[in-house]
């Protein structure tokens, strides 16, 4: 099945703060996310699993996919949607012998050389690209410097893999992430972070052009 990933929200435990992730993802839903990961670096196997299992209860009947950052076997484990991967993590490769054709692995590219080493695996490897950061992030520990847009548009062009931006977002430069050629936009703090959620949402929902 084909999912929509155009506005794509990433969780932070600590960004969600005491209105805590569940009640973050449900206001983002009614504000119009069509996909999203649950990501807690910190969080324990056992605890990222209760954590997938409550969001896969919010998403429910919402035909909004559920994936979990790092963590393949967490989300074969709860039944989410899929996986996101990064350049550190077990190869998409190796996960996709491991899973179903239907579910989702999403793989961090930086560089023309990791969309390239992407194309060099078998279709269907990989179903989606996370490209950034595409602005400066205090979010992400150890973030790579900001490709900026010349450069997120031309690793757009490269590759015919759905490719979603993240780092940086806001709701201010939206619309010029969009310009680059982005099919989705992902991002942590300008939902996570927001006083309304569920306005950040559709705020963002509307920035496409
Ligand atoms: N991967 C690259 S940048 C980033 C991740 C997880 C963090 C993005 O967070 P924000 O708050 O949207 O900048
Ligand atoms: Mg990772």
């Amino acid at each position: 099945m084909k999912r929509d990933l155009s506005l794509y929200l990433v969780t932070d435990p600590k960004l969600c703060g005491e209105r805590g992730v569940v009640a973050t993802v449900e206001a983002a839903v009614r504000g119009g996310v069509s996909a999203v990961q649950l990501r807690d670096k910190r969080a324990s196997a056992r605890e990222l699993a209760q954590l997938a299992i409550a969001l896969l209860g919010v998403l429910k009947e919402t035909g909004i996919p559920l994936l979990i950052n790092d963590r393949f076997d967490v989300a074969l484990a709860v039944g989410a949607d899929g996986v996101h991967l990064g350049q550190s993590d077990l190869a998409a490769k190796a996960v996709r012998s491991l899973v179903g054709a239907n579910f989702m692995i999403g793989l961090t590219v930086s560089r023309a050389e990791e969309i390239a080493a992407v194309a060099a695996l078998p279709i269907g490897t990989v179903d989606y690209l996370g490209v950034g950061p595409v602005f400066l992030t205090s979010t992400k520990a150890n973030a790579l410097d900001p490709l900026g847009l010349d450069a997120v548009a031309q690793l757009c062009r490269s590759t015919d893999l759905p490719c979603i931006g993240i780092g940086g977002i806001t709701l201010e430069n939206a619309p010029s992430a969009w310009s680059t050629g982005l099919d989705g936009l992902a991002v942590v703090s300008a939902i996570c972070a927001a006083a309304d959620p569920e306005t950040a949402a559709a705020t963002l929902r509307g920035s496409r052009p």
